[in-house]
């Protein structure tokens, strides 16, 4: 196989780059990191050759190239299969509006409720399992009334137009993790109508984090 992907079944990020490789078709040998097990894969130094930040995901090639960001690795996915579904439209506007919506979670809603955030409010700052749980919903719901505002313009059945793109890759690991923290997905319409229809193409079912290999 051509790829290793490195990842956690319940990583966001991993889940993005999952559903880019399933839609492109591309086969790739999975490798579970625990980021929670033993004091979290991520810190080992074995690991951490692979990705210096200690997150995950990692993508390696049968080459031995290594890619971190989950972003850049779904562009780099794109750019080398460049059969359908694109997961990038093809003008520099579209391209732009597609990367503002990914960027909205990726930039200012996944950091702010990352493992190591939660775990140093934890330890550092002494907030307990409530006041965490709060914390994410918090951020999560102020991005999504945000969203919502701009999926009104753009969507379809998906969050633009009728075609699958890098948006919607990044919007159903997002709202599956809202779930996990109550957010109620009726206060944002839009984002749930397409979190349901992506999740009817297999592409999207198979990347399910209840459907790895490493789930619990
Ligand atoms: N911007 C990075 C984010 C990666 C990231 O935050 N990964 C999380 C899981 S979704 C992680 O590895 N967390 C481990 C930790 O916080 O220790 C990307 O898109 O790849």
């Amino acid at each position: 196989m051509r790829f290793k992907l490195y990842g956690y079944w319940r990583s966001s990020a991993t889940y993005r780059v999952r559903i880019a490789l399933n839609l492109k078709q591309v086969p790739y040998h999975y490798v579970p990191v625990h980021l929670v097990k033993d004091g979290g894969g991520q810190h080992l130094a074995e690991y951490q050759t692979l990705n210096p930040a200690g997150l995950v995901p990692t993508l390696v090639d049968n080459s031995g190239n290594v890619l971190n960001q989950s972003s850049a690795i779904i562009e780099y996915l794109d750019e080398l299969y460049p059969q359908a579904p694109m997961l990038l439209p093809p003008t520099s506007l579209e391209k732009a509006k597609v990367r503002t919506l990914a960027q909205d979670i990726a930039c200012d809603i996944q950091p702010l409720a990352n493992l190591r955030v939660m775990q140093y409010l934890n330890s550092a700052l002494d907030c307990s399992d409530v006041q965490q749980k709060a914390w994410s919903k918090h951020w999560i719901e102020t991005g999504f009334t945000g969203i919502e505002k701009r999926l009104k313009e753009s969507a379809g059945d998906y969050c633009f137009g009728n075609d699958v793109s890098m948006a919607d890759l990044y919007l159903v690991p997002q709202v599956y993790n809202a779930l996990r923290f109550s957010v109620n997905m009726d206060n944002y319409s839009l984002l749930h109508k397409i979190y349901l229809n992506c999740n009817r193409l297999s592409a999207f079912v198979a990347a399910k984090p209840e459907n790895q290999p490493d789930a619990e």
